[in-house]
């Protein structure tokens, strides 16, 4: 087999072809990598062109290229953001001092610890989303499944060069670990509880882009904060691909609200399953299982964890170095929802603590601007129904409210209650059949299946009937 060209297959902005070091880690753990991309990755489509960006600089005028690429010739690079000159760590006890562009000894485990949490993550969603190619609504659809595909198997890479570049041995071992846990897997599972989950059909699919990478990006912006250069930078570049995902999820969501809109009023009915599309109650169910699952990604409310993060400079706020406080958190408090009783009380925590509370509020303010604008299209139909995001008490696994039972409503209710209207609330077993039951592909250029609204416009200003997988 002819030697692979590693500097030149690895397009990267870290001198890659300086480090021997680094490159012979990553020449190492490559063809690992590859193996599990193909026994993890998308099923089915290894073989096919597919037209992606690849990110190719960090040039905020142009960092992608689009073009024709089999998947397994993608070209997973190494980017981090441009450095800012002089920059300090901007919060907690090493607040002003220059920020470090080596990891600060004490810090090693709790920082490797973070790293990894990240980037268990990537290869996770790839393997809960390897089988939804065979059913793809569109062409375009499918495209973008894969886009999102590769970009994780790039933010994984991204996190690989951080434990490769700054971890030594013990970095080495965890990038490998990194391909050997298995979302779902009983004996080695992911590392969160989102990431076990399965992603069956595609109305999960847009759900998961649509809350669950928006986690993402409200932890990737913490991060992006760091003192610790390499990873704030690192960071700031995947949140750029991150937006994409959640275009993906909005969008996708939104064309789904669209169809079912569209029939509603096509057939005067608001039972539009009998016309094959999915109905508004039923999207409000998917809604509150994947919201609250996310809700569940940012930890207890009351963390020191989350604290000792803060306080160590590893894992600011979101939007740190806007906000106008000490960026100590030393004396302030926060209000956290919390239980009394069985009644649900906002109560004043230490702030330091409270900062996964804080970063969920805004997580919680950013959802709800996307559900807004899919209200905004069941009113241009004429259509009385509003679609709500669960309380964020409902379903919890994680933090104060995994011991009660909460109402989307916000009320704690009894284990007989929950019992008696958990169907109205969650995903039935008939509503997983049902939407199981439309995923049938489509994949003539520019036709839709028959639950989804085309998109507004083509990826790069390609026209409707763009063969956006070629395959043949
Ligand atoms: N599931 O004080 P606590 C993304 C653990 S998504 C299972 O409550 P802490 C993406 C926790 O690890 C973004 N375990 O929470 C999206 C801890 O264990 P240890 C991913 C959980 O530590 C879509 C214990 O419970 N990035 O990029 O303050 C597609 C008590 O912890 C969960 C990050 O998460 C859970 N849900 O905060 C692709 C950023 N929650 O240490 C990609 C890095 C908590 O006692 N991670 N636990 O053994 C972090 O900042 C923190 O680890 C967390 C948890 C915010 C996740």
């Amino acid at each position: 087999m002819a030697a692979i060209d590693y500097i030149e297959r690895i397009p990267n902005n870290v001198n890659l072809a300086e480090n021997r070091r680094l490159l012979r880690a990553l020449e190492d753990w490559q063809p690992k990598f590859l193996e599990w991309w193909h026994d993890m990755g998308p099923d089915g489509y290894q073989a096919k062109e597919v037209y992606l960006r690849t990110a190719i600089s960090v040039d905020a005028r142009g960092w992608a290229q689009f073009g024709y690429v089999k998947m397994p010739e993608y070209r997973w690079g190494i980017f981090l953001a441009e450095p800012e000159p002089d920059r300090f760590v901007n919060f907690g006890d090493h607040l002003g001092q220059p920020a470090w562009p080596e990891v600060p000894g004490e810090y090693r485990g709790t920082l490797r610890r973070l790293i990894v949490t990240q980037g268990d993550t990537e290869p996770a969603s790839v393997e809960q989303q390897r089988h939804l190619g065979r059913t793809c609504p569109s062409l375009y659809d499918l495209r973008n499944l894969f886009q999102v595909n590769v970009e994780e198997g790039r933010h994984l890479w991204a996190m690989v060069y951080l434990l490769d570049a700054h971890f030594g041995r013990d970095g080495r071992e965890e990038s490998e670990a990194l391909l050997q846990r298995r979302s779902g897997d009983r004996d080695k599972p992911r590392i969160l509880g989102a990431f076990n989950e399965r992603t069956p059909d595609w109305l999960s699919f847009y759900m998961f882009c649509y809350f669950t990478d928006r986690d993402g990006k409200y932890q990737l912006a913490s991060l992006a904060e760091s003192g610790f250069d390499p990873l704030s930078r690192t960071c700031r570049f995947m949140l750029t691909e991150e937006a994409h995902h959640m275009f993906v999820g909005e969008t996708g969501v939104g064309r789904i609200v669209q169809r079912a809109c569209e029939l509603m009023r096509e057939h005067k009915t608001d039972d539009v399953r009998k016309h094959g599309g999915i109905d508004l109650p039923t999207i409000q169910r998917y809604i509150n299982f994947h919201c609250s699952v996310s809700l569940d990604l940012f930890g207890s409310e009351v963390s020191t964890n989350a604290a000792n993060f803060y306080t160590m400079g590893l894992k600011g706020r979101f939007e740190e170095t806007k906000k106008k406080d000490d960026h100590r958190l030393k004396d302030g408090t926060y209000p956290v929802m919390t239980l009394d009783g069985d009644r649900i009380v906002s109560r004043e925590e230490p702030a330091l603590v409270s900062l996964n509370e804080r970063l969920r509020d805004d997580y919680i303010a950013d959802c709800q601007r996307g559900v807004n604008r899919w209200n905004e299209v069941i009113k241009s139909h004429g259509i009385d129904f509003t679609l709500t995001l669960p309380h964020r008490g409902f379903r919890r696994a994680i933090g104060a409210f995994a011991e009660v039972k909460v109402s989307p409503d916000g009320r704690v209710v009894s284990e007989a209650e929950w019992d008696a209207r958990h169907r109205d609330w969650l995903p039935t077993e008939e509503d997983a059949a049902y939407v199981g039951s439309l995923m049938r592909p489509m994949t003539e250029p520019g036709k839709m299946a028959s639950w989804i609204a085309s998109p507004a416009r083509g990826i790069n200003s390609q026209p409707a009937e763009f063969e956006y997988v070629r395959l043949t």
